[in-house]
């Protein structure tokens, strides 16, 4: 099936080479883009990190999602967090550390990490429309506990084109997991960040070595000029339709 524009294919210029898509078997999939990471009084703060590190990839992951969107591409947003009465919380997980508020504690944005609480819903910027998947996730890998591999499967997903946060957690965790499931993956480097900045740059490299162990690594200029790979002829014409 082509995309909106016509194109079926597209080649993204990654590393460690180049990978062809079919954008009719492949998943935009945002990682835990939550107030709880992002914002100040949410679980990435109660464990002492600066949540203004992560708002980098805020831009990018909305450049391919709006190009996603405008191509027919299928998008799937992740959340991390947990039940409120925290029966899928395991309590090596709640009880680790010596965090400001320890999941499910009351916070400024609701209770940390807890499901329909304020903090664990995604930021405004990158809202799921009406009809996207979300997949809410216990772990730090969005296949673990969910029916994320059985959602791919049945919409015919082979590629994931995978942003979010953090790049060495839950970004890193996911991508091992589709690896192993069969999944081709390609990380957009802009596109995830992490409270370390040298965390991100490693989580990166390691996805792209030794041939591609994990995955590809691309930038989102580079998955928007595949998406669109007449760029300027095409946003021309995208833009008097
Ligand atoms: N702490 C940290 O870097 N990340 C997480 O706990 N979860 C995600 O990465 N989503």
């Amino acid at each position: 099936m082509a995309n909106a524009r016509g194109f079926s294919r597209g080649i993204i210029v990654a590393e460690p080479e180049p990978v062809e898509l079919d954008w009719s078997k492949t998943a935009l999939v945002i990682i835990d883009m939550q107030r709880d990471f992002m914002e100040p009084g949410g679980f990435g703060e109660t464990l002492g990190n600066d949540v203004s590190q992560l708002a980098r990839a805020v831009k990018p992951i909305s450049a391919v999602l709006a190009a996603a969107r405008d191509n027919g591409i299928a998008v799937i947003h992740t959340r991390e967090g947990h039940l409120p009465d925290l029966s899928d919380a395991p309590p090596a997980k709640i009880e680790r550390g010596a965090p400001s508020l320890r999941i499910g504690d009351p916070g400024p944005m609701g209770r940390i990490l807890i499901r329909g609480e304020a903090g664990h819903d995604i930021i405004p910027e990158l809202y799921p429309l009406a009809g996207e998947i979300v997949i809410d996730k216990p772990g730090k890998g969005a296949f673990y506990a969910t029916a994320l591999d059985q959602t791919l499967q049945k919409h015919g997903i082979e590629n994931l084109l995978v942003c979010g946060v953090t790049t060495e957690v839950c970004v890193n965790t996911t991508v091992r997991e589709a690896n192993d499931r069969g999944y081709r993956c390609v990380v957009i480097s802009d596109g995830c960040a992490s409270y370390f900045p040298e965390f991100h740059e490693m989580g990166l490299k390691m996805i792209k070595a030794q041939g591609g162990i994990f995955g590809w690594v691309a930038d989102s200029a580079a998955v928007l000029q595949a998406i669109y790979p007449t760029t300027q002829k095409t946003l021309a014409a995208g833009a008097s339709r």
